[in-house]
C-alpha cells in the first residue's frame, strides 16, 4: 500500500512573518500542481498564488518549492510553501490539503519517513532532535556533527572490523579440516578483539564528557544559611530567579538557573542553608530543604561552597576542623576542584586576604551585592564547566548508545575467553557484538526504541 500523503507546518507555531508547509507523499506533486494551478520546476523557488481548490479563490500568495524524491528530507516527493503565518491562511491551507487527498502528519512523521527510506539512520534521528533542542554553541556544533554522521561513521567502522575479525573464526567452524589449528585462529582473531575492546573503552570513556553537552552540566550552590547563595545565582543568573533577604532559612526548595557558560549548557542550583537539625528548630520544611541540597551537591558535577567572608574569621580556621556556621560535615561535600566563594568580602574586614596557593579548591573574594569579583568567579565557573564537557570528535551522546557499546563490550570480552577452547562461542559472541554496535545506527532492527526516540519530536519535524 502506498503511504498516505502527510502536511504539517514545518517552521514554529504561532503568528509570523513566514510559514514553512511541507507536504509528503506519493500525491505530493499532484497537490502542488492542484493548488497553484500549473507545473512547478524541481528545486527552483517559484512565487506563486495559493488557490482554494473548491472556488478558486486565492488563500494567499508564497513561495512554492518542489522536491522529487529520492532527493527530499523524506525521500518521497515533497513540497514546501513558504506562505504568511497567519492562521486564517494556515486553516484554509489545511481544509483545501484535505480536500486534496492529503492528511495531517503525526508528531515526528516526516523523519520517521526519512529513517525508513534511509535519509537518515537512527542516530542521526537522535541528532536531528538534539539539534532542533540545542540552546547553546557546543551542543549545536555537537548535533550538527552526529547529524553529519561522525557517529554513525564510527559505529559502522567498528563493525566492519568486527567483521574481519569474524571471519577466520567462522572459516574454522565451517571447514574444520581446511582452517588453521585453533591455536592459530586465536593468534589472528585474538589481538583483533583486544584492540577493538580498547577502542570501544576509549571511546566509551571519552564520551562522559560529550554526553555533558547535551545533557548539560549540574553546578550545586551550597552554604550555610545567609551566607549569599541566593545573591549569588541571581548574580549569575541576571535575574532574581531566588529570594533574598537576612532572614537565615529563606530558601527551601531547590531553585535552578540555566546558564550558558562558554558553549556549556550549565544548571545552577541554589539550595537551602546548610544546618544542622539542632540549629532548624523542627522545621521539617527547612530539614527536607536541607537534605535535597546535600543531594544535589552529591550528585552535582561542580559544588561552589558560599561562605560569608565577613563572618568566617580566617581560612586557617575554616579548615582546621570547620566554624561554627560551616561545619567538617558541610566541607566535607567538597570534592577537589571545586569552589570556595568568599562572598561578603566588601564587609570582610579590609586586612584579610585570602591565600589559596595550596588549596584543594578555587577559592575567590566575591561580593554578590556589589558585583565585585564576580567576572572572576563567572571566568572559574565557565572554565570548569566547559572542563567537564568535551566537544570532539564523535561520542556517544545517549544512554542508548551507551548501552549498546556496554553490550559489545560484554560480548567482546566473552569472545576472548572462549577463542582458544571454542571458537564457534567466539565467533557467535563476536557476531552478537557486532549486532549491539548495530543497534547504534539502526543497522540492526531496533523497532523496540523508534517509539522512544520519536516521542520527543513534534509535529512538523
Ligand atoms: N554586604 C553584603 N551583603 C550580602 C552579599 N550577598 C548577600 N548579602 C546579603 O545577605 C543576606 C542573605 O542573602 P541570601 O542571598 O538570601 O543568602 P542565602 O545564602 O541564600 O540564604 P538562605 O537562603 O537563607 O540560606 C541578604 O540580606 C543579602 O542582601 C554581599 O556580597 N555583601
Ligand atoms: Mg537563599
Amino acid at each position: 500500500m502506498a503511504a498516505d500523503t502527510i502536511f504539517a507546518r514545518a517552521s514554529g507555531a504561532g503568528r509570523a512573518g513566514v510559514a514553512v508547509y511541507r507536504i509528503s507523499g506519493p500525491d505530493a506533486v499532484r497537490i502542488l500542481k492542484q493548488l497553484v494551478g500549473k507545473e512547478i520546476a524541481q528545486r527552483e523557488a517559484a512565487y506563486v498564488a495559493i488557490r482554494d481548490p473548491a472556488d478558486g479563490s486565492v488563500i494567499d500568495r508564497g513561495l512554492a518549492l518542489l522536491f522529487a524524491g529520492p532527493k527530499s528530507f523524506t525521500g518521497e516527493d515533497v513540497a514546501e510553501l513558504s506562505l504568511h503565518g497567519a492562521r486564517s491562511v494556515e486553516e484554509a491551507l489545511y481544509a483545501a490539503l484535505a480536500s486534496l487527498g492529503a492528511r495531517p502528519a503525526e508528531a515526528g512523521e516526516f523523519t520517521l519517513r526519512a529513517l525508513k527510506n534511509a535519509k537518515l539512520d537512527l542516530a542521526q534521528v537522535e541528532a536531528l532532535a538534539d539539534l532542533i533542542d540545542s540552546e547553546t554553541t557546543l551542543q549545536r556544533k555537537q548535533a550538527l556533527g552526529q547529524l553529519d554522521g561522525r557517529l554513525s561513521e564510527t559505529a559502522e567502522g567498528w563493525r566492519k572490523e568486527l567483521l574481519a575479525v569474524m571471519a577466520p573464526l567462522e572459516a574454522d567452524i565451517d571447514f574444520p579440516d581446511e582452517g588453521d589449528v585453533p591455536a592459530a585462529v586465536a593468534a589472528r582473531a585474538g589481538p583483533a578483539i583486544a584492540r577493538l575492546k580498547t577502542s570501544l573503552t576509549t571511546f566509551f570513556n571519552q564520551s562522559v564528557s560529550a554526553r555533558k553537552i547535551r545533557e548539560g552540566v549540574s553546578i550545586a550552590i551550597i552554604g550555610p544559611p545567609n551566607a549569599g547563595k541566593s545573591s549569588l545565582v541571581n548574580a549569575l543568573a541576571g535575574s532574581e530567579v531566588a529570594i533574598v533577604s537576612d532572614i537565615a532559612g529563606t530558601t527551601r526548595d531547590i531553585v535552578e538557573a540555566r546558564l550558558d557558560l562558554g558553549g556549556v549548557l550549565a544548571t545552577v542550583a541554589d539550595t537551602a542553608g546548610l544546618r544542622s537539625v539542632a540549629g532548624m528548630a523542627g522545621d521539617v520544611i527547612e530539614e527536607e530543604g536541607v537534605k535535597r541540597a546535600k543531594k544535589r551537591a552529591e550528585n552535582a558535577d561542580i559544588r561552589v561552597l558560599v561562605v560569608d567572608a565577613s563572618e568566617v574569621v580566617s581560612r586557617e580556621t575554616l579548615f582546621e576542623g570547620g566554624v561554627e556556621n560551616v561545619p567538617r560535615e558541610t566541607l566535607a561535600l567538597l570534592q577537589p576542584g571545586d569552589m570556595i566563594v568568599w562572598n561578603k568580602w566588601d564587609k570582610a574586614s579590609s586586612a584579610k586576604s585570602l591565600e589559596t596557593a595550596h588549596s584543594p579548591y578555587t577559592e575567590l573574594p566575591v561580593s554578590a551585592k556589589t558585583g565585585a569579583g564576580m567576572a572572576a568567579f563567572l571566568d572559574a565557573l565557565t572554565q570548569k564547566a566547559t572542563g567537564e564537557a568535551n566537544s570532539e570528535g564523535p561520542a556517544l551522546t545517549r544512554a542508548r548508545h551507551v548501552a549498546a557499546v556496554e553490550e559489545a563490550l560484554a560480548a567482546l570480552t566473552r569472545a576472548e575467553a572462549n577463542i582458544e577452547r571454542a571458537p564457534e562461542l567466539a565467533a557467535e559472541d563476536a557476531r552478537l557484538a557486532a549486532r549491539a554496535l548495530g543497534k547504534i545506527t539502526g543497522a540492526v532492527s531496533v523497532e523496540d526504541v523508534l517509539g522512544e526516540i520519536f516521542s520527543s519530536f513534534c509535529i512538523g519535524k
